[in-house]
Order: C-alpha cells, then structure tokens, then sequence
C-alpha cells in the first residue's frame, strides 16, 4: 500500500489552515495598498435615533502617509467623517474634509472621537445585520468593506 500516507498529510495540514483564518476580530477585514481595515461596525440605532454612526480601524504598513477623504454608504442620505471639538465645556461634532493615516500608523475611529457619520438614515440600524460601505482614499484608492451592527453600547473605546 504505497500511497496511504498522503490522504494523512490532508488531514493534519485541513484544520489548522482553518485554525489560522478561523472567528475573532484580530484579523484585517480589508487591505488596500499598505492600509488594512478593521473592525469595521456601527452601533444599533436606538429609538427613533435619525442618524447613525460608524467606527473602524485602519493600520497603514506603508512608509507614505494616506488619508480617509469619503466614505459612502446606501443606508443613509449623507455620510460623513466628524470629529468632535470640545468649545466652552460642550462636546460637539464638527465635519472635517479627511482624516489623515500616518506612515507606519493608526487611524482609529472610535466612540468619543472621530467617526463616520450616516446622516438621516433610511431604516434603522438593527444589531446583527451587515451594510456595504465605500471607503475612498487619497493613495490607496476606493475599497468596498462590510459593516456589522453592533447592539448599542458595545462600540464604546475599550
Ligand atoms: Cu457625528
């Protein structure tokens, strides 16, 4: 029986090929260039909440520095990238052109901080579904990505 070892070597090597690529949130969801994108969700809306919000992570690999310039999405009227600005004690979202993504860096959009903004959604946000999302950058050019909603609270930084 000369060939019985090699259906052996399939059968050692299967699941931990599986085991490299399995569940978690470690991995990028995305890469464009040298950018890699992750955890890319949105929190549920919460009531009659109009508008929506989404964060993501972007690790720039690359020696030249890149930038966020827009992001599209159908589930909403207008999106946009906000950050907050603190003025006279108040907390308030400003609209800002891009987010830059330094060489060898991090762009981290997270609750409190910078974000993407869906401006009048069309449909509320329900936890467990998925949304398409266009990423354009300056370099690195338009990347399609997922979005998870996430129940309403578990976005917050960690
Ligand atoms: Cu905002």
């Amino acid at each position: 029986m000369p060939h019985r070892l090699f259906p052996l070597l399939l059968v050692l090597v299967a699941p931990l090929a599986a085991m490299a690529a399995g569940p978690g949130h470690s991995g990028p969801q995305a890469t464009a260039g040298t950018l890699e994108i992750s955890a890319v969700r949105a929190p549920a809306s919460l009531g009659a909440a109009r508008n929506g919000v989404i964060y993501l992570s972007v690790r720039n690999t690359g020696d030249q520095p890149d930038a966020l310039l827009e992001a599209r999405s159908a589930v909403a009227k207008r999106t946009e990238l906000h950050t907050h600005v603190h003025s006279d004690g108040i907390m308030r979202m400003r609209r800002v052109d891009r987010f830059g993504i330094p060489a060898n860096g991090m762009l981290d959009l997270r609750s409190g901080g910078n974000h993407i903004m869906l401006v009048t959604l069309h449909e509320p946000l329900v936890t467990g579904r998925q949304f398409d999302l266009t990423l354009v950058f300056e370099h690195a050019g338009a990347l399609d990505v997922r979005v998870e909603v996430v129940p309403f609270g578990s976005g917050h930084r960690h």
